[in-house]
This record gives structure tokens, C-alpha cells and sequence, in this order.
């Protein structure tokens, strides 16, 4: 039977998920739901209701007779039912670095994410005080993952679903006028070893097409 991803065309979520299957090779079909012009998820897909009925979310992942959702949840599942040597590990080796890798993920959804929610509402008052708290905790995070970045290629060592979390996070971010600066050169040095990966190409070029097709800001760094 066919693995399902239900997702968005904005879904930040709903990219993680896609990118994280694109780079361990997994065959899917990719449901884009109903999405309106102002951004609401609306009808609400079937099988949305019925696997995620209370939240109504994307992304939701149906893989034979496992429903999931959440994008963390479904990290989880896709690593144990596609294990490395087969398919690519997304959680590094070791108790302590996998640990560590899933607090860096969640962080990202957790305590970065957050305020980037406030500033999609503060658009029209990015002068005002919580947009500017918004954006300097942004910084502030960006400094923190700078730091790390100091011994190592990726947030957790080798390249994991953290790094596919915070890069998508950070791409909203970017969009929403939080975005990374030269302040922290180790990180936008990461941003790009990210954006080149073709699973992220993959994912992430699309959505910003649709988003030039509407006429709204690509970030920079991803304009070709
Ligand atoms: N914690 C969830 C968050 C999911 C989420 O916020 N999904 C958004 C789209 S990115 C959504 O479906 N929003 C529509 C709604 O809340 O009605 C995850 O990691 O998947």
C-alpha cells in the first residue's frame, strides 16, 4: 500500500515531513490539501478529520495501518520503519547524541517557532514592542546554534531531522523579517550546505513558487 503525506503548500510542518522522506528514499504520495487565498486550511481534508480530529493539522502521514500526526511523531516512525544501513539515518548514533539531537528538534518547534507565530500577526507592526522581543529572541537563538555550529557541520553532528526542523523554521522566520545576518556567519554557512541538499531543493522550491505566484516575498537566500 502507498504511503500517504497529507500537507500544504505553505505547511512548514507538513515540509519537514516531506523532506525527511525524500532523503531516506521513501516512495509517498503527496496530498496537498485544501488551502485558501487567506491562508486558512479550509475545507478540511477527510482523512485530516479523521486521523488528526482534534487538532485538524497537517501534516498527517498515513502508511498502511499507521496514522499519524505531527511532524515530530512522524520523525520518529519514519526512522524506525526506515532504519539505516536501508535508508539514511536521521537521529545520529549514541544515546547522548540522539538525545540531544531531539531536544535541537524540538527546540525549534518549541522555543524558536514560537516567535515566529507572533510576528506573523505583528506583519503590519514590526516597529511595535513584542515584534521587536520577536525578532531579538529569534537572534538570540541564532546565536545559540551558532555556537554549536563551532565544532561541527550540522546542529547535532551529522546531519539530522533537528537540521531539517530549524531550516524550515528559520525559512519562515527569514519570511516574517526574523531572519539570519552575517552576525552569524557559522549558521548561514549551514543554511546554505542545507538549501543545496536536493531532498530540500525538492521540497522547498515549490513552496516558494507558489508564494512568487501569489506575488509575496521569496527570502533572499532563495532567490535564483
Ligand atoms: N505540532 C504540529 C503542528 C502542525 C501545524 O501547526 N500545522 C498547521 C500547518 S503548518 C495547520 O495544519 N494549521 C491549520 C489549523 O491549525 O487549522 C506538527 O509538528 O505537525
Amino acid at each position: 500500500m502507498t504511503t500517504h503525506i497529507y500537507s500544504g503548500p505553505l505547511s512548514m510542518f507538513g515540509a519537514k515531513v516531506e523532506i525527511a522522506a525524500r532523503e531516506k528514499g521513501i516512495a509517498f504520495d503527496l496530498v496537498m490539501v485544501p488551502f485558501t487565498k487567506d491562508d486558512a486550511y479550509d475545507p478540511k481534508h477527510p482523512e485530516v478529520l479523521r486521523v488528526n480530529a482534534v487538532k485538524q493539522q497537517v501534516p498527517v502521514l498515513v502508511d498502511d495501518a499507521v496514522a499519524l500526526f505531527d511532524s515530530t511523531q512522524i520523525f520518529e516512525y519514519l526512522e524506525d520503519r526506515y532504519p539505516p544501513p536501508t535508508s539514511l539515518a536521521l537521529w545520529p548514533e549514541g544515546i547522548a547524541e540522539r538525545a540531544r539531537a531531539r531536544q535541537l528538534e524540538q527546540k525549534s518547534d518549541e522555543v524558536f517557532f514560537p516567535n515566529v507565530i507572533k510576528l506573523f500577526g505583528l506583519q503590519n507592526a514590526m516597529q511595535s514592542a513584542p515584534a521587536v522581543a520577536a525578532c531579538a529572541a529569534c537572534a538570540r537563538f541564532y546565536e545559540e546554534i551558532d555556537g554549536l555550529l563551532a565544532t561541527r557541520d550540522y546542529l547535532a553532528g551529522p546531519y539530522s531531522f533537528a537540521d531539517i526542523a530549524f531550516y524550515m523554521a528559520h525559512v519562515f522566520a527569514d519570511r516574517k523579517g526574523a531572519g539570519m545576518t552575517d552576525a552569524t556567519p557559522r549558521l548561514v554557512a549551514w543554511r546554505d550546505r542545507v538549501r543545496d541538499r536536493p531532498a530540500v531543493h525538492a521540497v522547498v522550491d515549490p513552496m516558494m513558487k507558489f508564494l512568487a505566484s501569489e506575488g509575496r516575498g521569496v527570502p533572499a537566500f532563495l532567490q535564483r
